[in-house]
């Protein structure tokens, strides 16, 4: 079958198409290895998350419990509740976002199986999960109108990422990574970029951006944004929004990872770093050797 292709946004060289009936290979070729992000209209369709998260759902299931956001802890209706009537002016608390596999394991049938874009994933294999704590999570994320990701930013520890929507509309910005010099990474976490609003920039605060092609586009219900690693993005709910995020690590993004391992591992120690590095060159091998 052959690929449908939806242009959804372009800038100079830089476009994002939607994609239905992608082929595994085409995908690989073109994105995972290409390091070039798309938008994937039918990746989760055999999800049953896809009918069954809604807020009603997680408040009439799930409204006792208790969520942390940004350091408070909120009931989770009393959260869903908030944010179905905030706005940018009088903004709900953002991202509210659920560990399944910690908390909600009984929700992990819904978004199985794993879609094969994802795949190979060695961020769960057990050789790596001393450098991968806390990476290595599904995550629902609740939001709206009335909740802005806090800033533009890549994932760090070189993981590729995969936000499938499953309710309502959200808007991403994204922008390549040779356009980092003009997002103004922040000194002491050069993974955040100190312009405060992607859309409406301060050219005399950040002159360099003039030069970059922020592209804005919107990813509804049942598509999945595959954001590459180094891509730096940011996200706004249109409306109310539940997202499921995954991250993949495998052959296309490992130097990428090891060099994040690296310069984590020799910010505590030099002795530990060196060591990591052919422990890290043996299991590489060995994960690359599975994948091919
Ligand atoms: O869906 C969003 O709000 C963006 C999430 C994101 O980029 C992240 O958690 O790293
Ligand atoms: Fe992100």
């Amino acid at each position: 079958m052959a690929t449908k292709v939806i242009e959804l946004v372009n800038n100079g060289s830089i476009s994002v198409e939607k994609k239905y009936g992608m082929s595994y290979e085409e995908f690989a070729n073109d994105h995972l290895f290409a390091n070039y992000p798309v938008v994937i209209g039918d990746a989760c369709k055999d999800w049953s998350a896809k009918d069954k998260f809604t807020p009603e759902f997680f408040k009439s299931k799930y409204g006792n419990r208790m969520v942390e956001i940004q350091g408070n802890q909120y009931k989770l209706g009393d959260f869903i509740d908030m944010m179905e009537i905030a706005t940018l002016d009088n903004p709900a608390p953002y991202p509210c976002k659920l560990q399944i596999d910690r908390d909600y394991s009984e929700l992990l049938p819904d978004i199985n199986p794993r879609f094969a874009f994802a795949n190979p994933d060695w961020s769960h294999n057990t050789l790596l999960k001393p450098f991968l704590r806390g990476a290595d999570t599904y995550e629902i994320f609740l939001g709206s109108p009335g909740g802005q990701f806090p800033y533009v930013h890549y994932d760090y520890m070189g993981l590729h990422a995969y936000i499938t929507q499953l309710y309502g509309i959200k808007e991403f910005t994204v922008l390549p990574p040779d356009q980092t010099p003009y997002v103004y990474p922040k000194k002491n976490n050069t993974w955040v970029s100190d312009i405060p609003d992607i859309k409406n920039i301060d050219l005399e605060k950040f002159p360099l951006s003039a030069k970059a092609t922020p592209i804005t586009f919107s990813v509804g219900p049942g598509e999945t944004l595959f954001i590459p690693n180094g891509w730096w993005h940011t996200a706004h709910s249109l409306t109310s929004t539940i997202s499921v995020a995954q991250d993949s690590l495998n052959a296309s993004n490992w130097n990428r990872f090891t060099a994040e391992v690296y310069t984590k591992v020799a910010k505590k120690s030099n002795v530990i770093a060196k060591m990591t590095k052919p422990y890290l060159s043996v299991v590489g091998s060995l994960l690359g050797a599975s994948q091919r």
